[in-house]
């Protein structure tokens, strides 16, 4: 991941960049963070770039052709095509789910404003994305800059000591991580939890799982708003529990798989909550396949929202149709050739749902 950094200030970039985690990114080669001064791009011989608004008022403005110019340099070192990301409290406020799509790219551009901000038309002209990191004012788009590297960062490859780390961190699920307890057993008194020390893990990851919702209730109610535990069926060709198992995995560490092939689970009662959230996942079906309405018959939701994805040789069995018909609201609909089924396609899937779950929230 290469990251071009305009700024008028390389050296904070520099310097906080190559500590910890990041630090050891960048000497493994695994992301790259290239300060541009903004100021080499100056347009007078005292090497000026802001200037006194139009219209009066307090403060000076970053003028629009250095930022112009220093646009055009970022973009001949990572790509024409490149997004260019804005930070600035005049924005919507930077999510996890933001961050994992800006982890897809290959490449950013980084603008970081100063004084009161950059003229208007420079902004309309170059950039694609607006982020804030939070609702208060900063002094400059720099610390905003640094977040976003660090957050996207988790997300390359190696970045991580262990790969699988990034997803399964709380706010996947928008749940708050569980606490957490090292060594001593007892310290000041204090023990650590006894379900800890039992070795069981199914009861363990339980435990957490019940933390984590404890925690997020009493200190970020509105999270838990956003929570949905995730139930994916999948059925047909066996490709398709495979799509459904990554699928599954990429969206939420509490998530139910269920393989609604077997006639048992057809049989059986499954009333799924406003508060859930049904993947369905189709693979191509055989020719005892009983159809979409008799599998379905024991499923039913409570305006639970629904997403399918179906394999592109799979005929399309009006499953969409018998599960709104059950109490479900169709979110979104997707085709994919699960045996060429890549990563790459699965973390898009994900992210599709997550966004359209964060929209639903607001
Ligand atoms: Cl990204 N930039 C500035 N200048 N101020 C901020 C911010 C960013 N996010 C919150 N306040």
């Amino acid at each position: 991941m290469k990251f071009e950094v305009l700024t008028l200030f390389p050296e904070m970039i520099g310097q906080a960049v190559r500590t910890s985690v990041t630090g050891r990114a960048v000497k493994n080669g695994l992301i790259t963070v290239d300060p541009v001064n903004i100021r080499d791009f100056s347009c007078n011989r005292h090497m000026r770039v802001d200037d006194y608004p139009y219209g009066g008022g307090a403060g000076m403005v970053m003028e629009p052709e250095p930022v112009f110019r220093a646009v055009a340099e970022a973009k001949r070192r990572a790509g024409e095509n490149t997004r260019v990301i804005y930070l600035t409290p005049q924005a919507e406020v930077l999510t996890q789910t933001k961050v994992e799509e800006f982890a897809g790219e290959s490449a950013l551009i980084l603008l970081c404003g100063h004084y009161e901000g950059i003229d208007e038309r420079v902004l309309a002209e170059t950039v694609t994305d607006y982020v804030s990191i939070g609702d208060y004012v900063l002094t400059g788009g720099e610390l905003g800059a640094l977040v976003l590297i660090d957050a996207v960062s988790r997300f390359v490859p190696g970045v991580l000591g262990n790969n699988e780390s990034a997803y399964f961190e709380s706010l996947q699920d928008n749940l708050l991580e569980y606490p957490h307890y090292t060594r001593p057993e007892t310290w000041h008194g204090k023990k650590v939890p006894e379900i800890l020390l039992s070795g069981d893990h199914g009861r363990v990851e339980e435990w957490r799982h019940g933390q984590s919702l404890i925690r997020t209730k009493e200190r970020r109610p509105d999270l838990l708003r956003k929570f949905r535990r995730i139930h994916t069926i999948w059925y047909g060709a066996p490709e398709a529990g495979e799509a459904a198992e990554a699928l599954t995995g990429a969206l939420s560490r509490f998530g139910i798989v269920e393989n609604y092939n077997r006639k048992t689970l057809q049989k059986r009662k499954n009333s799924l909550t406003g508060q859930d959230l049904l993947v369905l996942v189709s693979g191509r079906t055989g020719g005892d396949d009983p159809g979409a309405a008799a599998r379905f018959r024991n499923l039913s939701g409570a305006r639970t929202s629904f997403f399918l994805f179906a394999d592109e040789t799979a005929e399309d069995d009006g499953a969409a149709g018998i599960l709104q018909s059950r109490g479900f609201c169709l979110r979104g609909a997707d085709r994919m050739n699960f045996s060429f089924r890549s990563d790459d396609a699965v973390r898009k899937a994900a992210l599709a749902i997550r966004n359209e779950l964060d929209n639903m929230a607001d």
